[in-house]
């Protein structure tokens, strides 16, 4: 290494795979979720869920439960009384809203409802009151064909004549399953009311506290400046976690109508049969390809449930499928049509990859059929669709425009690395040998979010620089990652950044953490607090040096000039005097602080190239993911640690959707998998050979230059996945296959020939 770069690296923090600063906390048990949080006096909640799909309430049957000693209250529909409404992100025209009910008043929409609530002196009597609510409810047939909460058609081009000239059109129609977000920490809530005070004190396990506040204040009445929301650590949330619950709402309620803290810790049970759940679109496709193979046009219709009731982001999985879908590649004829309907299930929204997933899987199923219909190697007909590198930006023809990227380097190093040419030759000589293997290409783009952020940059009398975000973290290590980039701007050591976060109180307004936007735009928004900071910072050392500004340079302590004599000052006497120097603080405020809101130009778009190879056991259809090679783009990468550990855990999830997970409802909309007993999720031991790499295109379309990488693994692994799995199931007539990949499936997938479409709901 040369000693320039050497010297960027000991003076830039961004790019270094820094451990994070969460992790000894969090690995030794100083963690603090909510359900760790007590407060004096606090009652518990338990909630009396449905166990019809639909019907009406006849009698909630509530009086044995309510003459339980150590019941505080129980609640009902009837009980609450009128109440508002959680806001739903319209992200697409003439959408419908449906409403938000905390607890029904008459009609039961889900199984998995809750229908009241018991308050009681602990959590162990609210679960026997619970036990003794007998509702009676008079079942009704469930809703079929709802009207659409939302249609919309995405056109561009001449589909019609590009079809019309097409060499061979092909055709795949996915069976997305339902998938649970199943974060570790299952959802909690604990709120405290100070009746002196009159404010609502709200900790949530949430990715969005502003938004929540929002909600809360909206569903109770209550003004935003009366209520606080607090993130506490949170245990992941992969979507599940982006929006308010109706038992959120219900113990914020609870809190305030018996003036006592209430907490309500969800079962696993309560998550798979209330929390939000993902994907579970069908979406047929159709791609004209010419004698080429060049993409000529495609038509799409995906069709999409939605629950009984619509979390904030509903809409999103769709939308996101939609305007995702020719991915990569050049396809500038379109004919998409995008629908969603209610049904009586538990709500599904955004779960990493939100509807991304679905698009990379629809068009990379459709090009390796298309290639297979030419006799094109997979990669070549990538290779001859992808969008080149000097084409940026990039509309695609959904209309969303793509910010950067090196598509064709991507396929180039990944079949480099990969070895492809020989990983085909192997698999060839395996298939002589009896053994059923296969590989498989994807290469996938993923919008990062677009919007604002805030930040805000202080420091404190202490000295200590304090940045706080309206962008929360559930895990990421994002107090290791924005202290990295405060500490470039700042000249200081991260460890001397504080980072605060996820609490509307302490930190500014912001949209949360979802999207894969956190590091792009909080992330930038954070940098740009930090430069207007050290400016401020500048201006105000100046006056007290008796030195020009522009004579001032950064050090690491703090700020030193030369002229008209070597002076320094330390980022502790700033501090202070920044506080206690009337004339400075009438000048530049008491205290030294920088408040930014951000936008981002554009939307970041990453992308990435996965080679799978797998191997199917004769015998037992048990899928062996025998290797990954996947190279990604997320543009500037802030701690290479944390993004390869973002990449490993998607990869992880989107290995669990490919290969084993599934929620299944019966023809009843009864809940068949409420448990981890019936929904399996990857272990350690299922995560396949990896090897990583990368190629940077910084976006520039925000000021860090980052694209997202935390839903990466959910958007190209199971495409790769699957194309590998039909690769590998082709000599036995297989041209498609849904997920999950699981060994029954395959199994009779070689037993029958074609393969046997699975059943869903
Ligand atoms: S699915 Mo994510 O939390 O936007």
């Amino acid at each position: 290494m040369d000693r320039t770069r050497d010297q960027v690296l000991r003076t830039h923090w961004t790019g270094r795979p820094l451990h994070r600063f969460e992790d000894v906390r969090l690995v030794t048990g100083q963690g603090r979720f909510v359900d760790d949080l007590c407060l004096p006096d606090m009652l518990h909640v338990e909630f009396a869920r449905s166990n019809h799909a639909r019907g009406l309430i006849v009698d909630l049957g509530i009086a044995q439960a309510a003459a339980l000693p150590g019941v505080a209250a129980v609640l009902t529909g009837a009980t609450l009384g009128p109440l508002g409404q959680a806001a739903v992100n319209r992200v697409l025209p003439d959408m419908r809203l449906l409403p938000f009910t905390v607890l029904p008043v008459s009609e039961i929409e889900a199984v998995g409802q809750p229908v009241a609530a018991v308050v009681a002196a602990s959590a162990s009597i609210a679960a026997d009151a619970v036990a003794l609510i007998g509702a009676e409810i008079e079942p009704l047939p469930l809703l079929e064909d709802a009207e659409p909460v939302y249609r919309h058609e995405y056109k561009a081009g001449d589909v019609g004549m590009a079809f019309a000239n097409a060499a061979h059109v092909v055709s795949v129609t996915l069976d997305c399953q339902r998938l649970a977000p199943a974060a570790l920490e299952p959802r909690a809530a604990m709120a405290s009311w100070d009746e002196h005070a009159q404010l609502l004190h709200v900790f949530l396990s949430t990715q969005t506290p502003h938004r929540a506040r929002s909600d809360i204040a909206a569903i109770l009445g209550l003004p935003e400046e009366r209520i606080r929301v607090t993130a506490p650590d949170v245990g992941g949330a992969f979507g599940g976690k982006a929006s308010l619950y109706p038992e959120d709402a219900l113990v914020a309620l609870a809190a305030i109508r018996l003036k006592r803290p209430v907490k309500w810790r969800g079962s696993r049970s309560d998550d798979f049969l209330a929390a939000s759940q993902g994907r579970g679109g069908t979406l047929h496709g159709e791609l004209a390809v010419d004698a080429d193979g060049t993409f000529l046009g495609l038509r799409a219709r995906l069709d999409y449930p939605l629950g009984h009731w619509l979390p904030y982001s509903a809409a999103m999985p769709g939308k996101n499928a939609a305007r995702c879908l020719p991915g990569p590649y050049v396809c500038n004829h379109v004919d998409i049509v995008l629908e969603g309907r209610a049904a009586n299930t538990a709500a599904v929204g955004i779960y990493r990859g939100a509807g991304r997933p679905e698009a990379a899987m629809l068009m990379e199923r459709l090009t390796d059929k298309a290639a297979f219909a030419l006799g094109l190697d997979p990669a070549e007909i990538r290779r001859r669709n992808l969008i080149p590198a000097d084409a940026f930006p990039y509309r695609m023809a959904t209309g969303s425009v793509l910010d950067s990227g090196d598509y064709p380097r991507l396929l180039e190093k990944a079949t480099e690395m990969a070895g492809y040419d020989d990983a085909l030759r192997e698999r060839d000589a395996r298939r002589a040998r009896g053994e059923i293997c296969g590989v498989g290409v994807a290469v996938y783009t993923e919008p990062c979010g677009h919007g604002w952020e805030s930040a805000e940059v202080r420091i404190d009398p202490d000295g200590s620089i304090v940045a706080a975000t309206g962008s929360s973290a559930q895990g990421q290590g994002r107090v290791t990652a924005y202290a990295q980039i405060v500490a470039d701007v700042l000249r200081t050591q991260p460890d001397r950044v504080a980072i605060a976060h996820g609490d509307t109180a302490t930190c500014p307004p912001g949209i949360g953490a979802l999207a894969s936007r956190s590091t792009p735009i909080g992330g930038s928004a954070l940098l740009r607090a930090a430069e207007q900071f050290r400016e401020k910072a500048r201006l105000c050392a100046a006056r007290l040096l008796q030195a020009e500004p522009d004579h001032l340079a950064l050090t690491e302590s703090g700020f030193e000039t030369a002229i008209p004599v070597r002076r320094t000052l330390s980022w502790c006497d700033l501090a202070r005097m920044a506080q206690t120097d009337a004339e400075i603080a009438a000048e530049f405020g008491a205290g030294l602080r920088t408040h930014c809101v951000y936008e981002a130009e554009g939307e970041a778009w990453s992308s990435g190239c996965v080679i799978a190879q797998v191997a199917i056991d004769r015998d037992t259809g048990v899928l062996s993911v025998e290797r990954i090679v996947w190279i990604d783009d997320a543009g500037t990468i802030v701690n290479p640690l944390l993004a390869e550990g973002q990449l490993i855990g998607g990869l992880a999830q989107g290995l669990g959707e490919a290969t084993l997970e599934r929620i299944v409802y019966d023809a009843d909309g009864q809940l068949v998998t409420a448990s981890f007993m019936d929904y399996a999720i990857p272990r350690a031991a299922h995560i396949p050979g990896l090897v990583l790499g990368k190629i940077e295109t910084p976006s520039p379309f925000n000021a860090i230059g980052a694209k997202g990488i935390g839903e990466a693994g959910c958007v190209g692994v199971p495409a790769a996945i699957v194309n590998a799995a039909v690769d590998a199931l082709r000599p036995f007539g297989v041209t498609h296959l849904n997920m999950p990949l699981t060994g029954e499936k395959l199994w009779s997938a070689m037993q029958n020939g074609p393969a046997q479409e699975g059943t869903k709901r």
